[in-house]
């Protein structure tokens, strides 16, 4: 397998409660490597161009709110297989199904239910690349860590 890129986002729910750095330090120990790193609050209309794909589904607005909510830390982060593992450790959507089925996941330890459960990953190849460009400029990717 590959080296694969793919974007986190620790959302408002997870930042606010002071879980950043432990969600942050649980990649690392699972040896990814973090490429890129920033810390911002998405305006209603950047939140709307990141979640594009999910325009027609009855939770975007809510999802748009809530994302642009408070601050959040975006991440790139690199390393085999990547993007599914990645998903694997943040657990299933709903917070409370990842405490009954994965209750070491991130979601299962942050989240709270569907809506605020603490962190965002890419869900496959194209949306990694889309996201990671559409939160982060070549330059503030470090290629040679
Ligand atoms: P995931 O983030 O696990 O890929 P998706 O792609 O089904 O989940 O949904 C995108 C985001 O929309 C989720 N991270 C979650 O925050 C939000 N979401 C999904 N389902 C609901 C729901 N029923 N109510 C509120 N928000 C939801």
């Amino acid at each position: 397998m590959a080296k694969e890129r793919t974007l986190i986002i620790i959302k408002p729910d997870a930042f606010e409660k002071g879980a950043t750095g432990k969600i942050l330090d649980r990649f690392i120990s699972e040896g990814f490597k973090i490429l890129a790193m920033k810390l911002f609050r998405f305006t209603e209309e950047k939140a709307k161009g990141f979640y594009i794909v999910h325009k027609e589904r009855p939770f975007y607005k809510e999802l748009v709110e809530f994302m642009s909510s408070g601050p959040v830390v975006a991440c790139v982060l690199e390393g085999e297989d990547a993007i599914r593992r990645v998903r694997e450790i943040i657990g299933p959507t709903d917070s409370e199904e990842a405490r009954r089925i994965a209750p070491n996941s991130i979601r299962a330890l942050f989240g709270t239910d569907k809506g605020k459960n603490a962190i965002h990953a890419s869900d496959s190849p194209e949306s990694a690349q889309y996201e990671i460009s559409f939160i982060f400029s070549q330059l503030e990717i470090v290629e040679d860590v």
